[in-house]
């Protein structure tokens, strides 16, 4: 495989340092790219720095915050643009644990989309409050039964693709930036057949630094998943009334 690591940051000063180191000792076959938002804090001059020590790291600097969503749409088509054939979606902020890679990597071998999972048998989030577990939980579920969908942790953001499923997902028109973003290449997945497993992780807090979660990101998220159960309802509807015009008529 080869697989590019695209790391989002936004004010990560105190994380990225250690992240690349700890990507380069678990995952030195990866190619990493730093994806910053015109951190205020210095974050993209510390990973060119740390980068440039290490090698097979490499910094895309946008101008300004635009969201997870479209940092990922553009990590995402700098790698497809180098031929890389696996692209990994995780944190910088050690929420999501590199030890967990190979696992990961493993399950990717025969899954186009392998998602890190809280919510199955063996994840695990220590130390959540309980206002943050009931929010994550209780948006999982309603995107499970609002879009049908099976997958136990649409929201997390700790992720492999095959290069494969993205040109298949159209990554690019996906239009949500928080979570919804995740739920969005979720349901996209599952709706043209790409082959997905969850694989059990440990779901840890930030390790320093500040949240970037807001009640915006939440309210998106909400707004696009009933957008789309309705829009669902409405073409299983068009779908039976098709179907019930178009088989014979039974005579009186
Ligand atoms: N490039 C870029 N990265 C972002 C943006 N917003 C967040 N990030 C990064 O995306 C990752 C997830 O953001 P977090 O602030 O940890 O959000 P979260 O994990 O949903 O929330 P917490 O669990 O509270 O930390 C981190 O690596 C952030 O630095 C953004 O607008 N642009
Ligand atoms: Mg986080």
């Amino acid at each position: 495989m080869r697989t590019l690591v695209v790391l989002p940051t936004y004010n990560e000063i105190f994380n990225i340092e250690l992240m690349l180191r700890t990507l380069n000792e678990i995952v030195p076959d990866c190619h990493v790219l730093v994806v910053d938002d015109g951190s205020p804090d210095g974050t993209a001059k510390r990973a060119h720095a740390v980068g440039s020590e290490l090698g097979g790291v490499d910094v895309l600097e946008r101008r300004a915050k635009s969201g997870l969503g479209d940092a990922y749409r553009a990590g995402f088509a700098w790698g497809l643009e180098r031929g890389f054939d696996h692209f990994v979606e995780m944190d910088c902020d050690f929420s999501h644990d590199p030890k967990a890679l190979p696992s990961l990597f493993v399950a990717a071998e025969d899954h186009d989309l392998v998602v890190g999972s809280r919510y199955i048998k063996g994840g695990e989030i220590p130390n959540w409050r309980l206002s943050r577990r009931l929010l994550s939980r209780g948006g999982n579920e309603y995107a499970s039964l609002v879009l049908g969908l099976k997958v136990a942790d649409s929201t997390s953001g700790f992720r492999v693709y095959s290069a494969t499923a993205l040109e298949k997902i159209n990554y690019k028109t996906v239009r949500a930036d928080g979570y919804g973003f995740q739920i969005e290449m979720t349901y996209r997945a599952r709706n043209i057949g790409v082959s997905i497993i969850e694989v059990p992780i440990t779901f840890k807090d930030r390790l320093r630094g500040e949240s970037k979660m807001s009640k915006a990101i939440v309210v998106e998220a909400l707004g696009l998943v009933t957008t789309w159960g309705l829009e669902r309802v409405v073409a299983k509807y068009r779908e039976r009334r098709r179907a019930r015009k178009s088989s014979p008529q039974r005579s009186a």
